[in-house]
């Protein structure tokens, strides 16, 4: 990591000749880390909009929330160009989001309503957006890896330059299809960024308990995949990190394993007593090492006042509550839609 960090220091430097240094934080310069502020508050206040839809009834099915997380994807975001793939979990508004979906109809989604990216039958876990490049939403855990990898495999195939960037939690990382994933994209020097987010529990189960492994990043190395740990709590961090990783794909080096570590403030999903951990870990982490409040601070140090940051919170609160107007607003699918979209076998 050392080696990484001092490659995308050097890059960095190259990328920001001529700018002032004070600048620039971790590989990011003013504009970005603004950019990146916001895509962040975006995720956190769509998704406690999300959390009070589903208090009142709004949303039904399963709802897994990304609060506290938000870094990780926004980072590596930050990091993919044109047309590079995105594929991840059930835990996947957020990802949603970076990609560039329209707030309105992933809530409209998630309520289930007609106006929905799934017409309001997916719901929560089972949104696509092929213009965005989101291949989903994905309940079952560990599946995105394989098909992330095939993803990566369809790229290859073509010939172009695409990476694919496969998420998937810690709690997944241990799988049997995980390390078949690896092997294969390994073998085949597939373009294929997988991303661990390690938010330390799955469902209630700590990683500690759950893994062997202690560093997720050498997960790879049987089968000579390169490897990095990043602070999931910093974004600029993360972008860093996933420029590295992303470039080493495009450049045919094969896959890329990075292990991100986050956490997640609340519960695996909305119906989580949370009884696996204590209140003031949680409050500890957020207090102390918040994202959105990281880059607020270097931001501030950058010289960023108190007026933009409100600017950017007011348009962020009023395009949330936008959506949540357009989702409440919207009908429910018809009875007849029942029998769209769907593959009956006779
Ligand atoms: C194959 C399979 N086994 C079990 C489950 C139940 N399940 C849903 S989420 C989850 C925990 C996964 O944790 P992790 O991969 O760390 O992701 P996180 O929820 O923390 O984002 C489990 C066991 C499932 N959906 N699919």
């Amino acid at each position: 990591m050392a080696q990484a960090a001092a490659q995308t220091a050097t890059e960095a430097k190259k990328r920001g000749k001529g700018r002032d240094a004070a600048q620039m934080a971790g590989g990011m310069d003013r504009a970005a880390l603004l950019r990146a502020y916001h895509d962040m508050l975006l995720i956190r206040r769509f998704e406690e909009k999300a959390g009070q839809l589903y208090g009142m009834g709004l949303i039904g099915g399963f709802c897994h929330l990304y609060i506290g997380q938000e870094a990780v994807v926004v980072g590596v975001q930050s990091a993919l160009g044109q047309g590079d793939e995105v594929i991840t979990s059930y835990r996947d508004h957020g990802h949603m989001l970076a990609t560039g979906m329209d707030p309105k109809g992933v809530m409209a989604e998630l309520t289930g309503r007609a106006t929905g990216y799934s017409h309001g039958k997916g719901g929560s876990m089972h949104m696509f957006s092929k213009e965005k490049n989101f291949f989903g939403g994905h309940g079952i855990v560990g599946a995105q890896v394989s098909l992330g990898a095939g993803l990566a495999f369809s790229n290859w195939y073509r010939g172009n330059d695409r990476v694919a960037v496969t998420y998937f939690g810690e709690g997944a990382s241990n799988q049997g299809q995980v390390f078949e994933s690896f092997n294969l994209a390994a073998l085949m020097k597939l373009p294929c960024v997988f991303v661990i987010e390690n938010n330390k529990y799955g469902m209630g189960t700590s990683v500690e308990r759950a893994s062997a492994s202690h560093d997720l990043s050498k997960n790879g190395a049987p089968w000579g995949i390169a490897g990095a740990q990043v602070d999931g709590m910093d974004v600029a961090a993360v972008h860093a990190a996933a420029e590295i990783a992303v470039a080493a794909c495009r450049a045919g080096n094969g896959p890329y394993l990075l292990e991100v570590k986050t956490y997640r403030y609340r519960g695996h999903s909305m119906s989580d007593p949370g009884k696996y951990r204590t209140r003031e870990e949680i409050q500890k982490m957020r207090s102390e090492r918040d994202c959105i409040e990281g880059a607020r601070h270097k931001l501030e140090s950058l010289g960023v006042e108190e007026a933009e940051f409100k600017r950017i919170d007011d348009a962020i609160k009023l395009r949330v509550q936008e959506a949540a107007d357009f989702a409440q607003s919207s009908p429910e699918p018809d009875a007849a839609a029942l029998w769209t979209d769907i593959l009956v076998e006779g």
